[in-house]
């Protein structure tokens, strides 16, 4: 098993491994949380990108409390490989949250990214000119897709973008006009992720640099997370028979055995399954898919918060033994 790897919340697994969850918080993201700390009170307005796969897991509770009392927009980012019906769940319960904007994106479309300029400079009208120019931070999780944000409203590549967490290393100024400036910032998470599930659907969505979880597992959580929802999807893309009985395990088994990843003698590669489960659900290769709706999410958030009210206060009591 790999570094800081973790244990999916599924039926299969033993009560005692549910405690471990995956974690991720490098010495970069100390780097970046400093220096968007530094950054702020130039800040006008702040967008962060939520995946629309996962919104609720990839809110980052780090950033949420760093930029709170600033004008924000929340952009559901990804939402052509989102679940459309869902996505507008998401938007609905956003919404409704007191002086909270939100709005679902592909970040590559010219036209609706561009209408987000027009959305900050209304959030703050007394702002814009030379002297008092509209300055933005872009900020989110690692490949959520924020660099490809800022080049579309760019119109060209001024930022390095691609498929795999911590493409940005720095933050970087882009000046879209004399009185509009966007600050791209390297993806960061939060120093503990308190919900389990959270980690797994953000391990799932390539959020998570590789060695900090096991893939067989994460492929595992995440074939339980959909095995319902888009049984229909899970059968036309691996042509299976009713899979209702078979464990995740079982499931993961039967996407190597259809997808090729058998070995010699006929055994199933289990990481190289879990590759392909992993890599077509992060290419759409099941259609549209959203792991969570805000119910779901609000649940997970109860008990995580729960497991972490206990901890503290065994840590206290054992503190006071001693
Ligand atoms: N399908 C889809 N892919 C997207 C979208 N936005 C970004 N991507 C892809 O997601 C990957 C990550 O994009 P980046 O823009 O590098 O993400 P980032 O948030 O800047 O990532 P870091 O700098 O690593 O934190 C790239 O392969 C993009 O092409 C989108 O709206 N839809
Ligand atoms: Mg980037």
């Amino acid at each position: 098993m790999t570094e800081n790897a973790g244990v999916p919340p599924s039926s299969d697994v033993p009560e005692s491994f549910l405690q471990m969850a995956i974690q991720w918080f490098p010495g970069h993201m100390h780097t970046t949380r400093k220096a968007i700390a530094e950054r702020l009170p130039d800040i006008d307005v702040v967008i962060e990108l939520l995946d629309a796969r996962l919104p609720g897991s990839s809110a980052n509770s780090l950033l949420a409390e760093m930029t709170q009392g600033k004008p924000a927009l929340k952009v559901l980012n990804k939402q052509d490989l989102a679940d459309p019906e869902l996505t507008d769940a998401w938007l609905a319960h956003y919404r409704a949250q007191p002086g909270t904007r939100a709005i679902g994106l592909d970040a590559s479309v010219a036209g609706p990214a561009k209408a987000l300029v027009a959305e900050c400079r209304a959030l703050v009208p007394k702002r814009g000119g030379m002297v008092k120019p509209v300055r933005v931070l872009i900020c989110g999780i690692p490949n959520v897709g924020k660099s490809t944000l800022v080049n579309t409203l760019n119109g060209q590549r001024a930022a390095k973008t691609g498929d795999e967490p911590g493409i940005t290393k720095m933050e970087q100024k882009i000046v879209l006009a004399s009185d509009f400036y966007l600050f791209d910032t390297p993806g960061m998470l939060w120093p503990r992720i308190l919900i389990e599930e959270g980690g797994y659907n953000l391990a799932a969505s390539g959020a998570i640099g590789r060695n900090a979880y096991d893939e067989e597992l994460v492929a595992m959580a995440l074939l339980s997370r959909v095995r319902h929802r888009y049984a229909d999807r899970i059968t036309a893309r691996y042509r299976t028979a009713d899979f209702t009985a078979m464990t995740d395990e079982e499931l993961l088994a039967e996407v190597g055995r259809k997808r090729g990843g058998l070995m010699p003698g006929g055994r199933v590669n289990m990481q190289k399954a879990a590759e392909i489960a992993l890599n077509d659900f992060r290419s759409g290769a099941w259609g549209r898919v959203t792991l969570e709706t805000p119910d779901e999410f609000a649940a997970w958030w109860a008990t995580g918060m729960a497991a972490e009210a206990q901890r503290l206060e065994k840590k206290s009591a054992d503190r006071k033994k001693r």
